[in-house]
């Protein structure tokens, strides 16, 4: 397992948070997804990656942006 962690702008409260979780999660092989509201702060745990490509396509389809 590898553990990524990424930064998030834009999310300002619990709905921001779900919606990222989820959308993080649905990348291929996503194990699990902690997101921290204050800092930003996404943790990944995957087989490998997830790659930069997939995790801004997935924090840009739940409405926000990889920082
Ligand atoms: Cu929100």
């Amino acid at each position: 397992m590898t553990t990524s962690t990424w930064t998030v702008t834009g999310m300002t409260c619990a709905h921001c948070v779900k919606a990222v979780t989820e959308e993080v999660a649905a990348i291929e092989g996503v194990e699990d997804v902690q997101v921290e509201l204050e800092t930003g702060t996404v943790t990944v745990i995957a087989p490998t990656g997830p790659t930069r490509e997939q995790m801004a396509a997935a924090v840009d389809e739940a409405g926000y942006a990889l920082a």
